[in-house]
């Protein structure tokens, strides 16, 4: 009986581990988009997850967010939250519901609810993985949105994508702080 089984899946555009990719592939509408980034940390994946799994603490690495309140639960999942965004973006604030938290996966999954923005129904799943060197942190993020009134895919993506990108680094600078 083999003791690992690290089949490698490709989904949304980046290759996961089979334990996780199903969290990263979903049904695309005909007017949404997806997609996914991936984020090496010289951090652990306990240190990493420490950051990433509060949800009533976005800001602590989301520098476009400026506060956050817990509506509704206690951190498990269904809790909701309002995020509030810094001034010059197109948006002004976002409800957001926890729909996954796998302590033992490292699983972290949020959607949108409602909120004064243009990212309709925007659901995301981020997973830790070992690094190679087994001393890191592979973060793996993917999203699913529906494409704005007037905009097309690509600029869906191209907005998302920095948006992500950003929230990532941000992840690996606190992360790779708080083990130095
Ligand atoms: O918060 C995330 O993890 C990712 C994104 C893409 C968040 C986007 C955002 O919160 C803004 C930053 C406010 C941008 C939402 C929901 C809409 C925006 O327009």
């Amino acid at each position: 009986r083999p003791t690992t089984t690290m089949v490698i899946t490709r989904a949304c555009g980046v290759t996961v581990p089979e334990t996780v990719a199903r969290h990263h592939s979903s049904m695309l509408g005909p007017n949404q988009c997806c997609s996914a980034a991936t984020q090496t940390i010289n951090a652990p994946i306990s240190t990493v997850w420490s950051v990433l799994r509060r949800f009533d603490n976005p800001q602590a690495y989301k520098h476009f967010l400026k506060s956050c309140h817990v509506i509704v639960g206690d951190g498990r999942v269904g809790t909701l939250r309002e995020v509030h965004v810094v001034s010059g973006l197109p948006a002004a604030y976002s409800t957001e519901r926890l729909e996954i938290l796998d302590d033992e996966s490292h699983v972290l999954s949020f959607s949108v609810i409602g909120g004064e923005h243009r990212l309709n129904n925007y659901r995301s799943v981020t997973t830790l993985h070992a690094s190679q060197s087994g001393t890191g942190t592979v973060v793996v993020e993917s999203y699913v949105v529906d494409v704005p009134h007037g905009n097309t895919k690509e600029d869906t993506c191209v907005f998302v994508d920095t948006i992500v990108r950003c929230n990532l680094q941000s992840l690996a600078h606190i992360a790779e702080n708080m083990v130095k």
